[in-house]
C-alpha cells in the first residue's frame, strides 16, 4: 500500500511547482512552520526524557542519538509530517526515505558551525553513505532542519549562503580524523570535533559572507536545504538559552543507504552497528528495494 501524498490529495501542483523552482535556484526553501512554539515546547519536554531511555534505540547506549526516530514516536511523527513531506516530495519527487535523523545542540556558549558542504555523506570517515542508482537533474538530497527551540541571531540562527549549491568548496571524499578539542576556540573553524578546513579545495578559498542569509527561526519551524548547499550556524553567544536542531534526512527511494558499509560506520568517535536500521518510507512506494524499510510508528507513543 503507498502512503498518498497531501500534494496529491490537494492537487496542489502549483505550489509543488514553486516550492522545486525557488529550491533549484537557490537551495533552500523555507522558513516554514509545522507547529506553534507552545506545541514544540510540550513535545521537547517528553522528547528530552524519551531521549534517555535507550532501551529500543537501534544503535544502543550512542551518545549521537540519531535515527530516533525509529523508536520515538514524537519524531516519528514529526519525520512523516503530511506538510513536511508534501514540500519535501515536491523537490524530491513522490518516493521518500528518511534515510538519517540526528541532533545539533548549541549550548550558551558554543562555537559556530563553520560553513560546510556535503551530499553523499562521507561525514569524514569511511565511504559515501549515500549512492544514488538513477541518474538526477537537480538534488538528491535534502535537509529538513527542525527547531525544537527557538534559534535567533544570538541562540545560533542557521545560515545560507544561496545559489552556491551547484560548485563544490569542498571535498566531502577525504577522511579528515577525529578530534574532541575542536571546535578550537576562538577559530570558528570546528565542527563538533571535525576541521571542515581541511576539506577545502582550494584552502585559500573564503565564504563571500556578504551573501549570507540567516534564518531565525521559532521553535516548531523548519529550514530546507540541500546539503550542498554552504550552510552553517552562528555561535550560542547567549547566557543561558540552549538551541536545539533536529535535523532530518531525505532522499528518493533508489538511493542506495549505507551500500558500501559492512555493518557499522565510525562516527564522532562512535561505532554505528547496522544490524537494526532501516530507512523509514515516508510517501510514495519503493519499487527499488535496495533498502531494509520500515515505516513511521503507529500507535500513541
Ligand atoms: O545546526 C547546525 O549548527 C548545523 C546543521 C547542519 O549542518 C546540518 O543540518 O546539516
Ligand atoms: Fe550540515
Amino acid at each position: 500500500m503507498s502512503i498518498v501524498s497531501q500534494a496529491a490529495r490537494n492537487g496542489d501542483s502549483s505550489a509543488a511547482e514553486q516550492d522545486k523552482a525557488f529550491f533549484d535556484e537557490n537551495g533552500y526553501i523555507g522558513p516554514f512552520t509545522i507547529y506553534q512554539p507552545e506545541v514544540v515546547s510540550e513535545m521537547w519536554k517528553k522528547v528530552r526524557l524519551q531521549l534517555l531511555d535507550k532501551k529500543k534505540a537501534i544503535y544502543g547506549n550512542n551518545k549521537m542519538n540519531y535515527d530516533r526516530h525509529l523508536d520515538v514516536k514524537i519524531l516519528s511523527d514529526i519525520v512523516s509530517h503530511p506538510d513536511i513531506v508534501r514540500r519535501v516530495q515536491s523537490i524530491l519527487g513522490p518516493n521518500i526515505l528518511c534515510w538519517r535523523t540526528e541532533w545539533f545542540p548549541k549550548y550558551p556558549g558554543d562555537e559556530a558551525t563553520t560553513w560546510h558542504q556535503a551530499e553523499s555523506f562521507v561525514a569524514f570517515e569511511g565511504e559515501s553513505k549515500l549512492v544514488p542508482t538513477q541518474p538526477h537533474e537537480g538534488s538528491w538530497e535534502l535537509t529538513v532542519w527542525f527547531a525544537f527551540t527557538d534559534a535567533k541571531r544570538d541562540t545560533a540562527c542557521l545560515k545560507v549562503i544561496p545559489r552556491t549549491h551547484r560548485t563544490w568548496f569542498f571535498d566531502e571524499r577525504r577522511n579528515v580524523p577525529y578530534d574532541p578539542s575542536m571546535p578550537m576556540k576562538g577559530t570558528g573553524a570546528g565542527f563538533y570535533g571535525y576541521d571542515f578546513e581541511k576539506l577545502k579545495i582550494d584552502p585559500q578559498w573564503k565564504p563571500d559572507e556578504s551573501q549570507a542569509l540567516h534564518f531565525e527561526m521559532q521553535a516548531g519551524q523548519v529550514l530546507m536545504f540541500t546539503s550542498r548547499c554552504l550552510h552553517g550556524s552562528e555561535p550560542n553567544i547567549s547566557k543561558d538559552q540552549t538551541r536545539m536542531g533536529f535535523a532530518i534526512r531525505y532522499v528518493p527511494t533508489d538511493v542506495k543507504v549505507y551500500s558500501r558499509h559492512s555493518g557499522q560506520y565510525v562516527h564522532f568517535g562512535e561505532v554505528f552497528p547496522l544490524d537494526r536500521y532501516a530507512a523509514m518510507l515516508v510517501a510514495g512506494e519503493d519499487t527499488f528495494a535496495h533498502n531494509k524499510i520500515t515505516r513511521p510508528l503507529a500507535g500513541d507513543g
